[in-house]
């Protein structure tokens, strides 16, 4: 029999040699579509499905499945989408890729499938016992193997690393294990080219070599890569990265490439591209110098601009529209978000106008209406939309003036918005991006916003809501303790005898909780949890609407009934366990030849030289997306068929933003970190005055799962990692990092220019530093203050995923829900004096862009969520820490099972 790779699904796959191609379907990968990851988390799996029924009907021969997201638990998703497509015959027909970076995924895939399946991937990364180990497993499952050019020291970049390295798990794999060749694809890596560094230009060329090597040298083995990396310096610019990929693979494929993850639907065919273009991408890919002079990459630059299609160029290039009427002038400024002359033309229909109001009803209104229905229908994003409310506030600002005289003049009546809506960030809680969208967003639908900030005590909002007579208020809370003082408003409203609408939003807010908690405390009126600022139009318009109100509130009504009835009965058969049995399932690390150093000082230190530049260069802008609602991994968020050009636009927004930062040293971070000698003691863990550790200066405590696990799996608690009194020296740090009081200032004076947009965007700039200080310092902690991974290297944009050894918890994080821990450390740290930042009385810490946390070094150590806990715990807690049981339920509240004032148990 000849040695082709067999796999198979339903139905056999042979790759013959008169198949000179084989693609492999690239959308069922979390990691490469933002699409597909979202339905994973929210755990839509039917529309996931059709995802891979799409793939497999659009021509993909083999299907990639990746669940690598770090929310959800991916050994879960795995299995249970490999379950879920086994009982789908017209996808099943086609064999899988199990695609993980982490093994335990791949083989529980690997237990799921059936056929025969490739792996994705096994590499020397590792060494090669583990590598063995691996390629075994794949051998016993039967499965064929996708072998990354990776080794002991790293990627392989060059030709010749990429060809030893394979040669090197050929070797292994063939003449030690027995792996039959056939079933052996290599990845050399596809990295970017024409990215302006030197070293990239040849990566073209040294791929295609690597794979006319391997098919030469290596007999019966197969090559395979993903494309889309090669073009990653032209993201945004689909129509150039389509070329790209097309004369790479005509290339690669020639020299003996027979695999390829690609989107096989957004392939340019090879002929049909632009000469002129196709030169250009030949030229960089084949690292060839142009005819017309300079280097590839200057020529690609040049020709690339041409060929980039979308909005942005038509922008720049035409301006046609500035001869179109007046009023259609102010709709394309609105939509495309252009501030540029909206003065002059707002002046130019204000002088058309009977009266200034007609204005803003008449065309300001008409472009907004198109603003919002594209939102709604998901042809515009939010970051255009933020950009649309910017342009109405300045064409506003210019009516405004007219308008008072004209209502002085004659008593004249104000503008018909379409209703009143409060916001307030609750008291002791200071972060309100979201809140400012949302207001942005409704505004852009003609609400009117009385926005009362940050830190707002219930009497305010109640007394305001008054006088202003709204016709709804929502609220807005980012840290736990925020949902008690949202139960305290609601019976507040109902005692004062509201029945508006309130409306509940926020990242630590959920439906769940609106529907046992808040909920019932309003009954006079209907609270409403809004998932995004997307979801708040309708949600308000519907509250708000004579017709809809009552349908809407009742259907609302008899969801949360039943959400509460459900959340009651899933407690209820949760199965915890009692406090001493989970302590006895505690996770057993073996502290006996653990030497860790001590660190380079004990207590606090400030530090003070903060070099914007380089804290930017840890910043991890995947979260920066997702704050402007725009869900997906940076910067494969730039690839994303629909929204990759806004996303391309907002960060562009957003570097030039971040550039005047820096030069002008907007922010001034400050930041404090210390360390003390400790150990744990039971759940605790125990900081002394000095080395000898004879006296006692702090105790953090610490909280135990008490889900019952399964066989094998600790209970575990953040004492676990710190070893124990007795046992051998260990150690604690802690910190608190702030990137400044500045954002508050410059977004008040952007809000006070009408500039919104920058007002959202120097918050979520200063909450990318403040994070990018807390990577930052860890990383000089682990290799100098403490000093127990003095080797370490990973450059910045490395650090995502958090690779190195140890953690940084934080209080309030889900290993620590008790914020009231940070009393603790900003005790140890005299954080106020050293930092400036202040604890609210929610224990948030203000300035809003801060983050604190503890570090523990052990290598074992990992983030954990400590889920629902029992009374037993909370008792036991109360006592060690010295709090009223009282006390501390109401900071625990979020995680304590079953609690007696919870309506919930009542509902059951
Ligand atoms: C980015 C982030 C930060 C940033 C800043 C956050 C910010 N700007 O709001 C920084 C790094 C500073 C930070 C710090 C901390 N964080 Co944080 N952070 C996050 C993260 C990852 C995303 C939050 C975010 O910015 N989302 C984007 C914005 C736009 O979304 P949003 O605020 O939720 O708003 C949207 C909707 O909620 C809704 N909405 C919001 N308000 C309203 C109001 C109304 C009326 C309506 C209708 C809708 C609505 O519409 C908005 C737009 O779509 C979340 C985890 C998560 N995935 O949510 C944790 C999270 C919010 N953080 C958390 C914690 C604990 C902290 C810290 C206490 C940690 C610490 N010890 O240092 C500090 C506290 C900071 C402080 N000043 O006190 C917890 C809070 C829960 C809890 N247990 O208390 C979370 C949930 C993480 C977790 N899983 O535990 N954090």
């Amino acid at each position: 029999m000849s040695r082709y790779l067999r796999l198979s699904g339903l139905e056999p796959f042979t790759l013959t040699p008169d198949i000179p191609f084989v693609n492999i379907g690239e959308r069922t990968n979390v990691t490469g579509s933002a699409r597909f990851r979202k339905m994973i988390v929210a755990r839509d799996y039917a529309r996931a499905l059709e995802v891979a029924r799409d793939q497999v009907e659009n021509g993909a021969q083999i299907i990639d499945i990746n669940m690598d997201e770090g929310l959800i638990d991916s050994r879960a998703a795995m299995v249970e989408f490999l379950n879920l497509l086994a009982s789908e015959p017209d996808i099943a027909r086609v064999p899988v890729m199990i695609d993980s970076s982490r093994w335990e995924v791949i083989e529980a895939g690997l237990q799921c499938v059936q056929g025969k399946s490739v792996v994705n991937s096994i590499s020397l990364k590792e060494g090669e016992e583990l590598f063995r180990h691996h390629a075994n497993l794949c051998l016993a499952y039967g499965a064929a193997v996708v072998v990354m050019a990776f080794d002991e020291t790293g990627q392989a970049d060059t030709y010749q690393r990429k060809i030893d390295i394979c040669a090197r798990a050929y070797r292994i794999l063939v003449d030690e294990i027995g792996f039959p060749p056939e079933d052996i694809i290599f990845d050399p890596n596809v990295f970017a080219v024409a990215t302006g560094i030197e070293e990239h230009d040849n990566y073209g060329v040294d791929f295609i070599e690597a794979t006319r090597w391997i098919r030469a040298n290596l007999p019966h083995a197969h090559v395979s890569g993903g494309v889309s990396n090669l073009s990653f310096s032209f993201r945004g610019n689909e129509p150039v990265r389509e070329a790209m990929h097309a004369v790479f693979l005509y290339h690669a494929i020639q020299a003996g490439m027979d695999m390829g993850i690609v989107n096989a639907g957004q392939l340019a065919v090879y002929d049909q591209i632009d000469p002129e273009l196709r030169e250009a991408c030949e030229d960089v890919v084949l690292n060839r110098v142009p005819k017309t002079g300079g280097t590839a990459t200057e020529r690609m630059l040049e020709v690339a601009e041409r060929f980039r299609g979308g909005a942005r160029e038509e922008k720049q290039r035409d301006l046609a529209w500035r001869d179109w009427p007046v009023e259609k002038r102010l709709e394309h400024a609105l939509v495309n978000g252009i501030t540029e002359f909206i003065e002059d033309d707002t002046e130019a229909a204000r002088q058309a106008a009977a009266r200034p109001l007609d204005v803003i009803e008449g065309p300001l209104m008409a472009g907004m209406n198109v603003v919002g229905d594209l939102f709604g229908a998901g042809k515009m994003f939010l970051p255009q939309v933020v950009k649309s409310a910017r342009v109405m506030k300045q064409a506003v600002a210019v009516l405004l003036p007219y308008m008072d005289a004209e209502k002085a003049a004659a008593g004249g009546q104000g503008r018909e918005s379409a209703g009143k809506i409060l916001m307030a960030t609750v008291k002791g809680d200071v972060h309100d991006i979201g809140k400012n969208i949302v207001g942005v967003v409704l505004a852009c639908n003609n609400y009117e916003i009385v926005d009362l900030g940050v830190m707002v005590p219930p009497q305010k909002i109640i007394e305001v809501a008054r006088e202003e007579q709204v016709d709804a208020i929502g609220l807005s809370g980012l840290i736990t303790p925020s949902l008690d003082e949202m139960v305290h408003l609601a019976s507040e409203m109902e005692r004062a005898g509201f029945d508006i609408p309130l409306l509940i939003g926020g990242a630590t807010t959920s439906r769940v909780h609106t529907a046992v908690k808040i909920a019932p405390a309003y009954t006079r009126g209907q609270a409403v949890y809004v998932l995004d600022a997307s979801r708040a139009v309708g949600v308000v318009g519907a509250l708000l609407s004579p017709n809809q109100k009552a349908e809407y509130a009742a259907g609302i009504r008899a969801e949360y009934t039943q959400l509460a009835a459900r959340h009651a009965r899933d407690e209820a058969a949760k199965q915890r366990l009692p406090l001493a049995r989970a302590r006895a399932n505690a996770m057993k690390i073996d502290f006996s030849d653990y030497a860790v150093p001590a660190p380079r000082f004990f207590g606090p230190r400030v530090i003070e030289d903060w070099d914007l530049a380089e804290v930017a260069r840890y910043i991890d802008w995947t979260p920066f997306f997702h704050a402007w609602e725009m869900k997906g991994v940076y910067p494969r968020i730039f690839e994303d068929k629909a929204r990759g050009a806004a996303a391309r636009a907002l960060f562009d927004d957003a570097q030039e933003m971040l550039a005047r930062i820096i030069a002008e040293r907007w922010f001034t971070p400050r930041a404090v970190v210390g360390f003390w000698p400790a150990n744990a003691v039971g759940d605790d863990i125990r900081l002394y005055t000095d080395e000898s550790r004879a006296e006692t200066l702090a105790t953090f405590f610490t909280l135990r799962q008490q889900t019952l696990k399964r066989e094998g799996r600790p209970n575990v608690a953040l004492s676990d990692f710190v070893a124990p009194e007795g046992s051998v020296p260990d150690y604690l740090g802690g910190f608190v990092v702030t990137a400044g009081a500045e954002e508050a200032e410059i977004a008040a004076r952007f809000d006070a220019e009408n500039d919104n947009y920058s007002a959202i965007m120097v918050k979520a700039l200063a909450d990318r530093f403040a994070e990018a200080m807390a990577e930052a310092l860890h990383q000089r902690v682990r290799r100098s203050y403490w000093g127990y991974a003095p080797d370490e290297s990973f450059a910045p944009d490395q650090l995502v995923g958090e690779p190195y050894r140890g953690i940084r918890p934080a209080p309030g994080y889900p290993a620590q829900p008790d914020h009231t821990e940070k009393r603790t450390l900003f005790k140890l740290l005299e954080a106020e004096a050293a930092t400036g930042v202040t604890l609210t009385d929610s224990m948030a810490m203000w300035p809003g862009s801060s983050v604190s946390g503890l570090y523990i070094g052990h290598p074992e150590a990992y983030y954990f969520g400590l889920a629902r806990i029992e009374r037993d715990q909370a008792e036991d807690y109360a006592a060690r820490k010295g709090m009223a049981l009282s006390e501390v339920e109401r900071w625990l509240a979020p995680v304590l099972g079953k609690a007696p004032d919870d309506p919930a148990e009542a509902a059951a």
